[in-house]
């Protein structure tokens, strides 16, 4: 059947079917990526008040992409001490702040106690605040480096309080562009399988995908039917995140210019191949706020949040190293013909603006 009654019909998408989706125009796959959102979300752009914390860049793992973690390019490694990020977290909270997304390089000197102990003394003290922290990629890190089953580590990450999970690590899922940017990194069935795990104990998470690299428009839309056989059996995932890769400062330099067309594209079609996952976020830290915008016509519905403080996409050259003001976020939704909404981090509305 033509590819276009399909999308009439809103049938499923296969995997031959998404890859001519790039081969549509791009206002036409927006349209119908347009249409699906407005059918999901009305004109509602979703985001939510957050602060990302990266405890340490001192990393075990050397991925090409990446220039956060301390390297030759990047040479100045730290690591917080657990009372430096709990003053950021009540500094935060007095700000408004609801989220903290806390992701880590992989770094097992001070043992897994590290990792999670901070957790239990983030909720003692803000039993309020949502915690979303580790990517999987950190889960596998810490059970391969203690010897624990995946189970073991999900086990102690709810005993210790993180509340969901960040789509991190996945980046692209394809086996061999995975050797080549990311060798040694949690595989992508375990990705997945750490997921499935945390969804089995009724917990949600995100799914991300780093593209604008080496990789082809099959090895994004494999992806993202990866996901959506997941996200079939769990139904665990609440958001998919395509990150554009951020170029400066790292060791992946044949990576081919990606256009705004392509990305647009890109969202475009995650919108209609991912239909068992409610949102489409557009990271404006990977793609600036104005595409970001722009994405929410052609099938995102969601920004993030005002993150306050960026350090891994900044560190490849992206310009959110200090996040954006409540106000500046709302202005550009709303001149945008949106409604800006505060969620929290499960989708609940809190606040229209
Ligand atoms: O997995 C690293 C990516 C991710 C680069 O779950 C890069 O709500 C672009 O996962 N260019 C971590 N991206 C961030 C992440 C995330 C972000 C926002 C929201 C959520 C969520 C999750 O950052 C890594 C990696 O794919 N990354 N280097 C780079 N040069």
């Amino acid at each position: 059947m033509d590819i276009l009654q399909k999308l009439q019909n809103a049938e499923r998408i296969s995997r031959d079917d998404a890859f001519r989706l790039y081969e549509l125009d791009l206002f036409t796959l927006g349209a119908f990526a347009f249409k699906e959102r407005l059918k999901r979300h009305k004109k509602k752009v979703f985001f939510n008040i957050n602060r990302h914390i990266n405890p340490t860049n001192i990393c075990a793992d050397v991925c090409k992409f990446c220039a956060f973690s301390a390297h030759r390019k990047n040479p100045n490694p730290y690591k917080m001490t657990h009372d430096e990020i709990l003053k950021i977290v009540d500094d935060s909270v007095k700000i408004g702040v609801k989220e903290v997304h806390i992701v880590s390089a992989h770094n097992i000197d001070d043992g897994w106690e590290w990792y999670l102990e901070i957790f239990k003394k983030i909720k003692d003290k803000h039993p309020q605040i949502h915690i979303k922290a580790l990517t999987a990629a950190e889960v596998d890190f810490i059970a391969r480096s203690c010897g624990f089953s995946y189970e073991n580590v999900i086990e102690k990450m709810l005993e210790y309080g993180v509340d969901s999970m960040p789509g991190g690590g996945a980046e692209i899922f394809d086996e061999e562009i995975r050797a080549k940017i990311c060798k040694g990194k949690v595989s992508s069935a375990n990705w997945l399988k750490i997921h499935e795990l945390w969804h089995k104990n009724g917990r949600q998470s995100n799914a991300t995908m780093l593209f604008g690299h080496i990789e082809s428009r099959e090895n994004r839309i494999d992806h993202m039917l990866r996901i959506r056989d997941l996200q079939d059996i769990t139904g665990g995932f609440n958001a998919f995140i395509p990150l554009v890769y951020q170029r400066e400062n790292n060791y992946l330099k044949e990576a081919k210019f990606l256009g705004s067309a392509e990305i647009l594209k890109t969202i475009a079609i995650s919108r209609l191949v991912l239909d068992n996952i409610p949102h489409i976020k557009a990271y404006w830290a990977t793609s600036t706020l104005n595409l970001a915008m722009i994405a929410q016509e052609f099938g995102a519905d969601d920004l993030d949040g005002t993150i306050q403080k960026e350090s891994i996409q900044s560190a490849a050259g992206a310009s959110s190293a200090n996040g954006t003001s409540l106000r500046a976020f709302c202005d550009i939704i709303k001149s945008s013909g949106f409604t800006p909404v505060e969620r929290d981090s499960l989708y609940n509305e809190l606040k229209i603006y």
